[in-house]
């Protein structure tokens, strides 16, 4: 199949720069948005000419300049947004209403992806305060590019491995727990985990494939939909020792989101819709604006997280 012509628009960022390399490696014509706003950032700097360096294009032009960004969007057929929208990061997700104009206006663009790769927010109609917000900003962007008909795929992306895995998922820290595991509840309600690069891997896929058209891309690939306890259980296996676990009731929980700091709030509620209620896998993918990754792409060999985990040890 012919190539597309891919922009990246926050490509130095976590998933960003993933996502740029899964687009060389599959192949396209990889552009990334180089803003002028990086002035002293040396390390974004130096980042952005190794993507060069191995065969991306820099297009320069801040989210400001409306007509930089247009300029920019017309040279390519695809828009990737991966913006930040990460409450203890620099979190912006409402740039993307100028990324939105410029591509209506620009009028060429194939195929939008805006920055979800999380929870489907269009699901999180109920959620808590104050980490709704995030939620809300990413629908506000979807209307956007709804009301401008501009074709589109969003990709619901689950629980990035680095920020859920290693750590059992215990808040707050990045690194295996020692001695002890805080479980969620019982600890037996499923969630979804995924390897960062397989997440930029499966969203690359989607650009130009026609089943992705204007709809909704789980990643949910069937060994990946785990409990915190079968990932304890796996951690255990790995290290060869032994946790105690402390369980957390729900109240308990939640009345904790009292007192602390904003990113905290935003992390207790997002960890109660995954870890207590399950906001993950209570539903079916059955409609058909809906479709799941791994059954689409059975060639994508996906990461296990028993092998992630091995990365810690
Ligand atoms: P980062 O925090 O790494 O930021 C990504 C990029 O956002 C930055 O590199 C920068 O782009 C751009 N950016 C940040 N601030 C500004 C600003 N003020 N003006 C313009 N651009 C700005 O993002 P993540 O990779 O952590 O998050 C990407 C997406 O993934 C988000 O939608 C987030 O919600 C989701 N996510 C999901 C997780 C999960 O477990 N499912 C976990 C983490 C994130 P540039 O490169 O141009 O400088
Ligand atoms: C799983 O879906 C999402 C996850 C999502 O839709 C949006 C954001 C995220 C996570 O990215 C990192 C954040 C956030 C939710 O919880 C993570 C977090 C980790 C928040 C607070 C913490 O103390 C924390 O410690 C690892």
């Amino acid at each position: 199949m012919e190539k597309s012509r891919v922009l990246v628009v926050g490509g130095t960022g976590y998933l960003g720069r993933r996502i740029v390399k899964a687009s060389l490696a599959q192949g396209h014509e990889t552009c990334v948005l180089m803003r002028p706003e990086i002035g002293l950032d040396i390390d974004k700097l130096q980042m952005l000419l190794s993507f060069k360096a191995q065969g991306a294009r820099l297009l320069e032009a801040s989210l400001d300049d409306h007509r930089g960004l247009v300029a920019a969007v017309k040279q390519v057929d695809v828009v990737v947004s991966a913006m930040s929208g990460v409450h203890f990061r620099s979190h912006n997700l409402l740039l993307q209403l100028k990324l939105v104009e410029a591509i209506k206006e620009a009028g060429n663009v194939k195929r939008f992806l805006p920055s979800e790769f999380g929870m489907n927010p269009a699901r999180m109609g109920h959620a808590l305060e104050p980490g709704r917000v995030s939620f809300d900003e990413k629908m506000e962007i979807r209307k956007a590019i709804e009301e401008a008909n501009i074709p589109h795929t969003y990709i619901s992306a689950n629980c990035f491995a680095a920020y859920f895995v290693p750590n059992l998922c215990q808040m707050r820290t990045l690194l295996p727990p020692k001695e002890e595991v805080h479980v969620y509840g019982d600890g037996n309600v499923k969630a979804i985990f995924m390897d960062e690069d397989d997440v930029a891997a499966y969203t690359i896929r989607c650009i130009d494939d026609p089943r992705a058209l204007n709809k909704t891309i789980y990643l949910r690939p069937e060994e990946n939909i785990l409990s915190q306890n079968e990932l304890i259980a796996k951690w255990e296996k790995l290290s060869g020792k032994v946790l105690e676990k402390i369980p957390i009731p729900s109240e308990e929980f939640l009345a904790s989101i009292k007192g602390t700091d904003l990113a905290n709030q935003v992390g207790i509620g997002h960890y109660y819709h995954l870890f207590y209620e399950g906001c993950l896998t209570n539903f079916d993918i059955r409609d058909n604006w809906e479709e799941e990754a791994s059954l689409l792409y059975p060639e994508i060999q996906y990461i296990r997280m028993d092998e992630y985990m091995k990365r810690y040890l």
